[in-house]
């Protein structure tokens, strides 16, 4: 029997809207409420899947300001997924770090919340042993490497590592946790569940390592279609990567070249037609140009 998971990361709960979409009320709520959407659409596909397992890579809450709203709604969707039998394996990034509210929330019993200090859970999965290994932010800073404190791959079984990472440094994000893919390659693990890096990327080499980037953009500097990764071990211990889109609104730069118009009328309908002809291009339920 295959083992199955998803894998997320960056989900920014209660992220504060930025300039952009406090313009316009409707596209405030709009995108105010996009990240939660997300957050239920991935339950949803774990439920449509069946799988085993979601795996949250840190960075679920944005920061200090998580409401107690916001509790409540993540305890709803983590019930939905303990009455379906599956575990959630989470840690905390360092936007975590930062909120206190949800230090104190009470989780269904098949959430499990990596502490400071590294941890390794074993999972019966049919024909394999799954070892899910986590380390969570203890502070919202982490200027050394977490690889050493891992503890190592266990033998004979599939062995997936969950980390906060900015890797060797991306630009626009801060140098949290550093590591290289290298080093991850060569861990003896056979899956790494990144989280930290809002782009997603498959890194390839020996094994696979994958930053799966947020679910859902907040604005304008997080465009393009947002998704997260479904993961199937086969019985034969190889591994199936699917990526699938969890963004409900995407945002989009789009250039309209109007060289050559001279009439209002026209420039007007040129513009729409570009936009018409994105729209139709764009996966995700809503577009924001
Ligand atoms: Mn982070």
């Amino acid at each position: 029997m295959a083992f199955r998971f998803v894998h997320t990361a960056d989900i920014h709960l209660d992220s504060p809207l930025r300039s952009l979409s406090l313009r316009n009320p409707e596209l405030a709520e709009l995108i105010g409420d996009a990240t939660r959407q997300a957050l239920v659409r991935i339950v949803d596909l774990c439920l449509e899947e069946r799988v085993d397992a979601l795996i949250i890579a840190g960075d679920l809450y944005d920061g200090d300001q998580t409401s107690m709203k916001t509790a409540r709604f993540l305890a709803t969707q983590m019930q939905r997924l303990h009455e379906a039998n599956i575990n959630v394996f989470k840690i905390r990034g360092n936007h975590d770090a930062l909120s206190r509210i949800t230090q104190e929330l009470v989780l269904p019993p098949s959430v499990k919340v990596f502490s400071g200090r590294a941890e390794s859970v074993e999972l019966n999965a049919g024909n394999h042993t799954v070892v899910i290994h986590g380390l969570s932010f203890a502070k919202p800073q982490a200027p050394e490497s977490l690889l050493p404190k891992y503890k190592p791959a266990v033998s004979g079984a599939i062995n997936i590592g969950i980390m906060h990472t900015s890797l060797a440094g991306a630009p626009g994000h801060d140098l949290y946790a550093p590591c290289s893919v290298g080093e991850l390659h060569a861990s003896g693990f056979h899956y790494w569940a990144l989280g930290h890096i809002h782009q997603r990327t498959h890194h390839a080499g020996e094994r696979t390592v994958i930053m799966p980037g947020m679910p859902q953009g907040r604005d304008i500097n997080e465009a393009g279609e947002k998704s997260v990764t479904l993961v199937t071990v086969q019985d034969d211990g190889s591994l199936t990567i699917e990526e699938r889109l969890t963004s409900i609104a995407q945002f989009s730069r789009i250039d309209v070249d109007v060289s050559g118009l001279t009439e209002w009328t026209d420039l007007a309908e040129h513009i729409s037609s570009t936009l018409e002809r994105e729209r139709t291009r764009t996966l995700s339920s809503h577009l924001v140009a």
